[in-house]
Order: C-alpha cells, then structure tokens, then sequence
C-alpha cells in the first residue's frame, strides 16, 4: 500500500516552536493532517509537507529500553560517559559531546534543531551545516497508537515514542552511538543510543529550567554521506519496540 510522509513546522517569530511527522496510508492522511494542526499552542507560521514515498524500509524491533535515575545531574553525565564509551566511543571524545551539549552545540552558542555529526576518531564536528544540524526524519512506527500506549503504560512518555524512533533510525543508518537531551527546561531525561547498549533513559541529564538541549551522532567519517542521505531520505517503519 502506498505511503506518504507527512510534516509539520511551527515558527513563532522567526524561533521553531513545534514538530511531528507521521508515514501514514493514504486513507488516514486528513486525520494526520488535523492531528498535526492541533499540535503548536502558539505559532504565527505552519509548514505542512505531505509526500508520496516511493519506498520504504522495515525495521521488527526497536533498540531495547531501559531507564535509570541518578541523584545528580553529574552522576547522570558520568553515567551517559560510561555507556558511550561502553558503545565503543573514546572517552574524550564522549567529554567533547556532553561538553558541547551543555553549553549549546550551535556555532552562536544556543541550540540547534538538528544534530551535530561528531567524527568517533578525532572529534571533529562533520555536519554539512553547524546551524542546521542534521535532522533524522521519515521514520515512524508500523502502529503508532499502539506503540504509544504501551510505552506509556511501562512508564516512559510520548517524548520516548519519537526519541526511540529517531535512535533506532540512527542505528540502522549506522550512528555507533548517540547522546541527547531536550532544550525544553522541564524536560530533563535524556538518554544515550547504541547498538551495543540499546536505548537507555537518563534522568537528570540537565537540570531542570536549563533550556539548552541537543543531540550528537557519532560516526565514522568515511560513512559521512552516506549516514546524512540515510537519515534524511530514506523511510523506515518500526513495527514494535520490545
Ligand atoms: C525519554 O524520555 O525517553 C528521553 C526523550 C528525550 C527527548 C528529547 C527531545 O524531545 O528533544
């Protein structure tokens, strides 16, 4: 059956407020779109992309989820260190990222709406566009409703739902490991990414009222163009997460 990507943007003077996308069948595409309508509270501008997929990847599971809570946002960070180099990522170099996410990974010092591309050898920053970032998109659950509710029922939050779907992308594309945490500053679980570790949510990784928030993708350079076109073009449906 065919599919289509469905997007939408929220802009509230010039600042990006709000975002979702869905790969829905064509029978569910006005709903989508009403869904996705409702979602900014405050915008004075939306950008709804609608696309017809001519394929798409299938994905069974997600990676596994666990979760931990630590007493301090520094037990928190030497945590998310450990499992990043645990993912195989040297501990400089995992320093670099939560560094870099700390203090705002954007060239003006604030946040970016993509990711940054961090080189797992030298650290270097690899991503095409240090403002932009690169955005993981095209990516959803096979049912999305259902995924919903049972991430919610064990505990986690519709902010995992997206996350997990990003990471596992991630993944698949080839990122060895990844580490984030919201810019929203009541939002202060963050979580690191990796094939070897699964998905694993951190609280605290910030603290709360801190609006600083991103992500970092690791990679191999050589694999560079080939992780960003995956990441950003290719479609992939994820049929269950556990
Ligand atoms: C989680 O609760 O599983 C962590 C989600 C992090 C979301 C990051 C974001 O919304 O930007």
């Amino acid at each position: 059956m065919p599919l289509l990507s469905v997007r939408m943007r929220a802009s509230l003077e010039g600042r990006h407020v709000s975002g979702a996308e869905r790969i829905v069948t064509e029978g569910k595409l006005q709903d989508t779109v009403l869904e996705l309508l409702k979602r900014p509270r405050r915008f004075d501008n939306i950008v709804l992309t609608v696309e017809r997929l001519v394929s798409v990847d299938r994905l069974e599971t997600s990676l596994p989820v666990t979760s931990k809570t630590l007493k301090s946002v520094k037990e928190a960070r030497d945590l998310a260190l450990d499992l990043l180099v645990r993912s195989g990522i040297p501990r400089e170099i995992g320093l670099k990222a939560i560094d870099l996410l700390s203090k705002g990974p954007s060239p003006s010092g604030g946040v970016m709406r993509g990711a940054v591309v961090m080189d797992v050898e030298s650290g270097e920053r690899l991503e095409p566009d240090m403002y932009r970032g690169v955005r993981t998109v095209r990516v959803d659950w096979e049912d999305r409703d259902r995924v919903r509710e049972e991430i919610v029922r064990a505990g986690y939050t519709e902010r995992t739902l997206d996350a997990l779907a990003i990471a596992t992308k991630n993944a698949y594309c080839g990122a060895l490991a990844e580490i984030c945490w919201s810019d929203d500053p009541d939002y202060v679980t963050g979580y690191v990414a990796s094939p070897q570790i699964g998905y694993v949510r951190i609280t605290p990784l910030k603290e709360r009222g801190d609006p600083i928030g991103g992500r970092v993708y690791f990679i191999r350079r050589e694999d560079l163009e080939g992780f960003v076109e995956c990441v950003e073009r290719r479609a992939l449906i994820i049929k269950s997460w556990r």
